[in-house]
């Protein structure tokens, strides 16, 4: 594939703020998504001098045009503009030259025998930056459905998350799209666990439950901060080993299928003490960064690994990662981040790679699009 044509623009993502989005050959469009609890150890979305110049830097770059791109491996060509472009901008350049090598199919261009598709992970119930601190502490509830197929589980996660909404009685939504009622973290936990247990609520499916804490954000250096902390409990504040006990206590207590950035993100050591019965999972411990995937190896630190190509600025470092997770046998959810656009190539990425999750939300056309793309791949797969 002949790079004819590059256009570099900017647009609004679900929240309102300004992406970058890029057109190659006309045609071929892909957008980069952007977080609100982003990882210390991220690289920048975009250079200092900010997302206009990072446009004008892909729009003025004459190199580009008339370049050769025929493997997934080529892409390595942009991984020395990662610091002066920023992450998000090499992002959306490799997803819209990866596009327009595959003609939109970027699923069977990677892996014609693909086969295998992730369970949704979806966030129904939220709190913590996805709110601007104005609802509960935990940042996400996500539901893991069962069923035989990706459309299956997606249909059923929706209605899972209706119900829900009709019990709670609320419209407020966090940037997700996931409910935001008036509740405490331990309320949470309670109506989860009860409802979730009510087969009459799930179609007479089994939906267990996890969550993304984005510890981080609680951490101070001294203390993990509650600020709607369980009744029973005076202090607020928790030391590390305190932050320990609660978790394993939650994932007991809650028979947790999930949990996300349970401990802050230098913290190896304190998430190789979290219960691996239940899938513990490294976000802002790991960013996508090979390097921090070795280090959480290396202290067994985690069972799961949170995929999200913006973290490291580059497609084919992204999949170094994943290859790793997966040859040592660590699960991968690859994720949409809080601020979306309507790009759906992780739901290519997700059915390439094999990836045994995908964490897009219920809710909202930016997240929807990611689920439908997955349906239409299955249906093509699967007849
Ligand atoms: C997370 C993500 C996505 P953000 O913490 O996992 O849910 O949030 O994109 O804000 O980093
Ligand atoms: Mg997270």
């Amino acid at each position: 594939m002949k790079v004819k044509e590059v256009e570099a623009y900017i647009i609004k993502n679900s929240r309102g703020e300004s992406a970058i989005e890029v057109r190659v050959n006309k045609k071929f469009v892909a957008a980069a998504p952007s977080g609100a609890s982003t990882g210390k150890y991220e690289v920048s979305a975009f250079p200092k001098k900010g997302i206009k110049f990072a446009i004008n830097s892909v729009n003025n770059y004459k190199g580009l045009k008339g370049m050769k791109f025929e493997t997934f491996e080529d892409l390595a060509f942009f991984d020395d503009f990662i610091s002066s472009w920023g992450a998000d901008t090499v992002i959306a350049v490799q997803l819209a030259i990866l596009k327009a090598m595959s003609g939109n199919k970027i699923w069977k261009f990677l892996n014609p025998k693909a086969k295998k598709f992730p369970t949704p992970l979806g966030n129904c119930i939220g709190g913590g930056m996805h709110t601007k601190k104005q609802g509960e502490d935990v940042q996400e509830f996500l539901l893991m459905p069962s069923g035989k197929t990706f459309e299956e589980k997606m249909v059923l996660n929706d209605y899972v998350y209706r119900k829900i909404g009709k019990a709670l009685g609320t419209k407020q939504r966090t940037d997700e799209g996931a409910f935001m009622p008036n509740m405490t973290d331990t309320e949470i936990f309670d109506f989860l666990y009860e409802f979730l247990n009510n087969y009459e609520n799930t179609l007479h499916s089994r939906v267990k439950f996890g969550i993304d804490l984005a510890a981080s954000s609680l951490w101070n250096g001294k203390f993990y901060t509650y600020k709607s902390f369980a009744p029973e409990k005076k202090l607020n504040k928790f030391i590390r080993e305190d932050q320990i006990d609660y978790i394993n206590e939650l994932i007991r207590k809650y028979k947790l299928a999930y949990v996300e950035d349970p401990m802050q993100e230098n913290d190896f050591v304190g998430f190789s003490m979290i219960n691996k019965k239940t899938l513990v999972c490294g976000d802002d411990l790991i960013v996508t960064n090979l390097d921090r995937m070795k280090e959480a190896i290396r202290n067994d630190a985690v069972n799961c690994v949170i995929i999200k190509p913006n973290q490291i600025g580059s497609l084919t470092k992204t999949k170094e990662v994943v290859d790793l997770a997966h040859k040592m046998d660590i699960n991968t959810v690859i994720s949409h981040r809080s601020g979306e656009t309507m790009d759906a190539s992780i739901a290519h990425l997700a059915v390439a790679w094999s990836i045994p999750y995908i964490k897009t939300g219920i809710y909202g056309a930016e997240r929807r699009v990611k689920l439908k793309e997955l349906v239409k791949i299955e249906q093509e797969i699967k007849g």
